[in-house]
Parts: structure tokens; C-alpha cells; sequence
């Protein structure tokens, strides 16, 4: 197979080597990232699995290019997991090895693990032949991504998915290794860590993270050089908000009004964000839509119209159809179906789990999205909805309302639990716990539930608004009605 990234191949040593990488004032250029990564994929060749704690690094970006070299598979994980889903993720993935900055101060979930500090700048000396080049098929990250029950699930991304992917975004956007991407993404899901930064790195381009988002880092990266920005809805609505706000549009107008192109995903940009940057900047968001399974499925060109609402058409290599309930292949695509794809972009599995993989493709091997959506007369897709309405998607993160509602019933303070998601404009849906309390004293607080929820799982999995309830609404089986919930 052909180098999954080309342009670290000879760049070692090189003094002229152009920049890979920023965050803040830490750069690193392409020999730096080759002679650092190299040196540690000597170290992890041949290790089973590694589980990189992302935090938003250079030292992350060098230990994910140190597996992807050595083949060595790389769990991200989010250094904000809490403890029970970061044992959980141990557990399923069993890492030999993980791979940290020298300063990061690890959970005791990984204290049994062997540890590498990792270090942006050449320790030992890289193998004289260099790295074989896995296959394709091989595994090259596991990416865990929430499900409507149960803890996450680890989705197994080959090499393949990745390139293909990438490439084809290459393609709808002409995206070339002069361009520099603008992001504030976490490191630990595919949108920051595979198009936000092994997008540019496979480009042979570059890549500022901001490390925290804010408009003023985004007005000052676009203004000094960046020609793209990748964010999802939350960021964009609070870009709009800044455009709309006392201060006016001002240099945040002119630096977005600048870039080559400005893309959204992760989650739906509402209408009313692409009108207010529209008219601010006088230029539209294209949106792109994918999943950690799939990776990227569709996307607006870059030669194509933004059109609020659309997710474009299906990428090049990307089979994707609409599905009715029964499974019949919708031929009037102006109906509502469920979307299913296929091609070079799809994941090979979840980890461990034969049972949900089997259950996530159709006998024909197209992957089953769980997206509703119809298509535009000219092959734009459009999300309207989504099969589980047990899954919520807030700030960009998919979360299982099971996971949540699994954590909640731990609290002893709290006899039954039910989540759902509710529209929120800032995050598009937040989280909102029912609970019932356990006996008669004062019921645990709203605080104290989010930071057990926090503790457990995730900050971001946390409730932001519980209702306290008698008893929840059960039909005759007893199972909870949520939709009179949310009524
Ligand atoms: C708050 N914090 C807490 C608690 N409450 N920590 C512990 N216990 C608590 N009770 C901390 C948080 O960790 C965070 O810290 C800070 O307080 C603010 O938290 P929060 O309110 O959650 O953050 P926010 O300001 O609302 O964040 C908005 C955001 C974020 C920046 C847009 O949601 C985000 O980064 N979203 C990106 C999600 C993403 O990448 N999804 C891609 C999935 P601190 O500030 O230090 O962190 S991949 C995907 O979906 C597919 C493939 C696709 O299509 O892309
Ligand atoms: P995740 O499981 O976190 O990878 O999230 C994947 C899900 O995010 C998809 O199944 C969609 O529901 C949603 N998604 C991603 N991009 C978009 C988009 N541009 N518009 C609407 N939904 C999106």
C-alpha cells in the first residue's frame, strides 16, 4: 500500500522543512514530527494496542503518528474521562501501553499500564529502514463512539477507511498542502484527530490548533495565514453570536470572509447560524457529514453552493441510499428514508463486539446510519432526523441517554432515571435528567448529579437541567414512555 502519510517519508533531518504542526507557540515541522515519531515507533513496534491520552498536544500528534508509522493500533482517549467509562475502555481495548505527555498526570484506571512519556523531539535514533508499510485492512485506530445502551463501543478505523476518507475530501475541496486548517477540535474523535489533523498532515500541510475555541483565536489564525476552519454547529453559533454582537463584526467578519472555506459537521448548523454568517461575511459554511464509522459520507464541494440545511452530496467512492422501515431501497428520494452506506470509507467492526457489528451492516454490506434524511432533486442530502431518539448529540458529541441514565441509578440518591435530549441553541440538544429521588430526605441537586455524571462518564455527558419527578411514566409493560417526557 501506498504511505498513508507521504510526506514524512524523507523528511528526517531535513532543515528545510516546512511546519506540520502549531499549537500556540509549540511548533513542529515536518523533520521534527518524522525524527520524534520515528524514534518512538521504534519503541512501541510491535505492541498489541497503545492508548494515546489526547489532550490537544503536539505530544498527541506525535503519538498517533508514532503508531500509525509503527502499525501499531491507537485508542485516543478523552483525558477528561471519568472513571468508569475510562475502566470500561481499558478493559475492552487492553492497551499494553500508554503514551502521555511527561507533565500529564494519569487516573488510577491506567496505572497498571506500562507508560511512555512522549516527547516532540528525537530520543533515540529511528530504525535505519525505516517503517514497513502496514496493510490496509490492518487496524490503525479505535475511535469509542456512545451507542443508544451500554457503555461505548470501540469502532475499529483500518488504514484503508482512513486514506480514502481523506482523499476523498481532497477531492471536494481541492484541499492541497498549502492549505493551513484553523481548528479548536478534541484530539480524541475523528473530527479533530482524523480530518483536523491527519487531513493536513496526509496533504503534506498544516494544522493550528487553538487548544481552547474562541473567536479571537479564530479572527487571529485566519488573519495570519489559515485558509480553512473546522468546527462544529456550537462553535459556529457562538462565531455567529460574536458577528452579532456589541463589539460588531470587525476583524472576525474580515477573517472569516478571508478563508478558503469554512466547513461545519459533527452535527446539524442550524439555518439561522449559516443567515447570520452569511450576512456578516457575506459567504456561506459548507457542511460535510460522517460518523466514527463511516468517517465522511457526504460534503458540500468546494466548487458546490452552501445550501442551509444540506449536507451535499455523497463524496467520491461513497454508495449511499434511502432505506424505508422494511428495508425496501427508496426510489423517490424527495421521501423520507433511513441512510445507509457503503465503500472504502466504512470501519471493519466494533471491537469485540461480533453482535452489533453484525447487527450495523445489511446482508449486502451497506452500513446501517440510524440518519434520516430525503434528497435534493440535485443529490444534496438532507438530515431530518434520527432513528434513536435515545441518542443526543450535544456540543458536536454523540451521547447514549442509557450510559447516562446507567450512571444516574448509581447515585444512591437517586431510585429511577430516564435522559433525553431537548433543543438547545447553543448545543444544539442538551441533556436533561428525570429522576425520580430514593427515599423521603432532600433530593440530590442538580450540581451533584452533573458532577457525579462528570466523575463517571464525562464532563460533557453531564446533565444540564434535571427534573425531579414522583414516578416516571410507564406504559402497561412498563417500559418508559420518554416522549410524554418531553411533553
Ligand atoms: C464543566 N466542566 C466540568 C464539569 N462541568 N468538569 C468536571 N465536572 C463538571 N461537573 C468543564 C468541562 O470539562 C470543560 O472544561 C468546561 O468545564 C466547559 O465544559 P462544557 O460546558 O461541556 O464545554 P463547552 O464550553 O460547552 O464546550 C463546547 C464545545 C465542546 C467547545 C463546542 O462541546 C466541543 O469541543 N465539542 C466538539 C465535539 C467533537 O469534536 N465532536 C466530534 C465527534 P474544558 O473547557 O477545560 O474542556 S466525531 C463525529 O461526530 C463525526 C465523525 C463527525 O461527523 O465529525
Ligand atoms: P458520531 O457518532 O459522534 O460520530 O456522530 C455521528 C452522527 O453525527 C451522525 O450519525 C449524524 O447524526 C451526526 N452528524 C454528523 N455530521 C452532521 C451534519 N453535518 N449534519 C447533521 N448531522 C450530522
Amino acid at each position: 500500500m501506498t504511505s498513508l502519510l507521504p510526506a514524512l517519508r524523507g523528511a528526517s533531518g531535513r532543515t528545510d522543512s516546512p511546519e506540520a504542526v502549531r499549537f500556540g507557540e509549540h511548533v513542529l515541522t515536518y523533520a521534527q514530527l518524522a525524527d520524534a515519531s520515528a524514534s518512538l515507533g521504534a519503541r512501541i513496534a510491535g505492541a498489541g494496542r497503545v492508548a494515546v491520552w489526547a489532550t490537544s498536544t503536539p505530544e498527541t500528534v506525535v503519538a498517533v503518528v508514532a503508531a500509525l508509522r509503527a502499525g501499531v493500533p491507537a485508542v485516543p482517549l478523552n483525558p477528561k474521562t471519568g472513571e468508569k467509562e475510562l475502566a470500561h475502555i481499558v478493559a475492552d481495548s487492553a492497551p499494553s501501553v500508554v503514551l502521555a505527555g511527561a507533565d500529564d498526570e494519569l487516573p488510577s484506571a491506567l496505572g497498571g499500564l506500562e507508560r511512555i512519556d512522549v516527547g516532540t523531539a528525537a530520543a533515540a535514533p529511528p530504525p535505519e529502514a525505516g517503517f514497513p508499510e502496514p496493510s490496509e485492512e490492518s487496524p490503525a485506530l479505535v475511535v469509542y463512539t456512545s451507542g443508544t445502551t451500554g457503555p461505548p463501543k470501540g469502532a475499529v478505523l483500518p488504514r484503508r477507511a482512513i486514506a480514502a476518507s481523506l482523499d476523498a475530501l481532497e477531492d471536494a475541496w481541492g484541499w492541497t498542502g498549502e492549505d493551513v486548517l484553523v481548528h479548536a477540535l478534541p484530539l480524541f474523535h475523528v473530527h479533530g484527530l482524523i480530518l483536523g489533523v491527519l487531513g493536513p498532515l496526509r496533504r503534506g500541510g498544516s494544522v493550528r490548533h487553538l487548544g481552547r475555541f474562541s473567536a479571537e483565536g479564530v479572527a487571529r489564525e485566519l488573519l495570519s495565514g489559515g485558509t480553512m476552519l473546522f468546527g462544529v454547529p456550537t462553535m459556529y453559533h457562538r462565531l455567529a453570536g460574536e458577528l452579532a454582537g456589541p463589539a460588531g463584526p470587525g476583524n472576525l467578519a474580515k477573517a472569516l470572509a478571508g478563508a478558503r472555506l469554512l466547513v461545519s459537521g459533527s452535527a446539524a448548523l442550524p439555518v439561522h447560524d449559516h443567515e447570520r454568517i452569511a450576512a456578516a461575511t457575506g459567504r456561506g459554511v459548507i457542511e460535510r457529514y460522517g460518523m466514527t464509522e463511516t468517517l465522511m459520507n457526504t460534503g458540500v464541494r468546494a466548487d458546490g453552493a452552501p445550501r442551509a440545511g444540506t449536507v451535499g452530496p455523497p463524496l467520491a467512492g461513497v454508495e449511499l441510499r434511502l432505506v424505508e422501515e422494511d428495508g425496501t431501497v427508496l426510489r423517490e428520494t424527495a421521501s423520507i428514508g433511513e441512510i445507509q452506506v457503503r465503500g472504502p470509507n466504512l470501519f471493519t467492526g466494533y471491537l469485540n463486539r461480533p453482535d452489533a457489528t453484525a447487527a450495523a451492516f445489511t446482508e449486502d454490506g451497506f452500513f446501517r446510519t440510524g440518519d434520516m434524511a430525503t434528497i435534493d432533486p440535485d443529490g444534496y442530502v438532507r438530515i431530518v432526523g434520527r432513528k434513536a431518539t435515545d441518542l443526543i448529540k450535544s456540543g458536536g458529541y454523540k451521547i447514549g441517554a442509557g450510559e447516562i441514565e446507567n450512571a444516574l441509578l448509581e447515585h444512591p440518591g437517586v431510585r429511577e432515571a430516564a435522559v433525553t435530549g431537548e433543543p438547545d441553541a447553543d448545543l444544539g440538544e442538551r441533556i436533561v435528567a428525570w429522576v425520580v429521588p430514593a427515599g423521603p430526605g432532600a433530593p440530590p441537586g442538580e450540581r451533584e448529579l452533573a458532577d457525579h455524571v462528570a466523575d463517571l462518564l464525562a464532563p460533557h455527558k453531564r446533565p444540564r437541567v434535571v427534573r425531579y419527578l414522583d414516578a416516571l411514566p410507564r406504559n402497561e409493560l412498563g417500559k418508559i414512555m420518554k416522549r410524554s417526557l418531553r411533553a
